[in-house]
């Protein structure tokens, strides 16, 4: 596996790239054009700028997270055509200029879905968090100024003010979309892009839905084991691959993630891994990646993802604001790195036990 962190780029990150590089076992970085558009084809240039800033530090462009798919291709709407082929484009730019993995997701309007950015925990941290009852109350419109209001000046990625302008038309055109059109929607998309991911050698990983299930009406496909499986089969291409995100998948406490992993061999593309702490069925929190600060085994992740030889690149997820760090939330330095460091470890005494025969494999 290859160690990363996200990172938004100069103007849009709290976090340098300096930074990054003196977290102990970070090779690379996972990146994005944040300025552009879904839909938009993005320039050469803009592409090979950024791969050169990042290599300038010493580090390596492991992917991009996001390459955003426009709702037009979401929805089905004849103009895809015109979006696929922009999306096209810049996959083939991306190939050029040797990047490899792509991550992507295909939910409708919201990219994911939290009621609280700011949580105070017993300790005085902050983090992310969910509740039910919360999101119930929510009018799904006002979402985005609800959302707004505690993002610490930062624009958040799927939370685009330009689109959450236009979110009330957002919802009336996905209102004869449902799960099976979704299905359907992806599987054309993919069809279509498949001959360039295989001629740049492109993995291409999709993000699950977060959470893990339908939110304010709006079809939710990248759930579980099942959807995953039938996608994977749908369009059987090696470079149709997941992001495999265990606090995504892990939001719906039927998800087995470690068996889930198990079931994607080879189809693994990149890794998000994190911990959440569940409340209730119904209220989780984004913990601290530690087994025992919340409700999953990351022993057992990491060993899943070891046993079925992953070797691409995965990153700390979301992690708490602490020691007074003001940045977008989630997405600070101090709390990732000790996310980093310690995926490090579980990583390095599993390998090393099953060097020595203590882990069979
Ligand atoms: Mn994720």
């Amino acid at each position: 596996m290859q160690m990363t962190l996200r990172w938004y780029g100069t103007g849009y990150d709290t976090v340098t790239l300096k930074q990054i590089r003196q977290i102990p076992g970070v090779t690379g970085v996972i990146s994005t054009l944040y300025g552009t558009q879904p839909g938009e084809v993005w320039e050469t240039s803009d592409i090979l700028a950024l791969k050169k800033e990042i290599e300038d530090a010493g580090l390596k462009l492991a992917g991009i997270e996001s390459v955003n798919i426009h709702d037009a291709i979401k929805i089905g709407t004849p103009d895809r055509e015109q979006y696929i082929d922009n999306y096209i484009t810049t996959l083939e730019r991306l190939g050029q200029a040797d990047v490899h993995m792509v991550c992507y997701n295909f939910m409708p309007v919201f990219d994911w879905t939290r009621s609280e950015l700011a949580r105070k925990r017993p300790d005085g941290s902050t983090v992310l968090a969910y509740n039910q009852a919360a999101i119930d109350a929510i009018v799904p419109e006002k979402m985005f100024e609800t959302i707004s209001g505690e993002m610490n000046g930062t624009v958040m990625p799927g939370w685009e003010p330009e689109r959450m302008a236009h979110v009330k038309e957002l919802f009336e055109a996905y209102s004869d979309v449902d799960d099976e059109k979704l299905f359907a929607n992806l599987k054309y998309f993919l069809e279509r892009i498949m001959p360039v991911c295989d001629k740049y050698d492109i993995n291409m990983a999709i993000h699950p839905d977060d959470p893990a299930w339908s939110v304010f009406g709006l079809p939710r496909i990248i759930i579980n084991k099942a959807n995953i499986l039938r996608m994977m089969q749908m369009v059987d291409n090696p470079h149709n691959g997941v992001t495999f995100c265990s606090g995504s998948y892990g939001t719906n406490l039927e998800n087995d993630l470690p068996d889930m992993i198990r079931s994607l061999k080879g189809r693994i593309h990149f890794a998000h891994v994190r911990n959440l702490k569940f409340n209730s069925q119904q209220d989780f929190e984004e913990a601290a990646h530690l087994s025992s600060d919340g409700s999953f085994d990351m022993y057992e992740i990491m060993l899943a993802l070891y046993d079925i030889g992953f070797d691409g690149p995965i990153r700390p997820d979301h992690g708490r604001m602490i020691w007074d760090e003001v940045a977008m939330p989630g997405y600070g330095l101090y709390d990732r790195a000790l996310g980093a460091t310690y995926l490090n470890g579980l990583w390095e005494a599993i390998e090393k036990s099953h060097e020595r025969g203590v882990t069979p494999r």
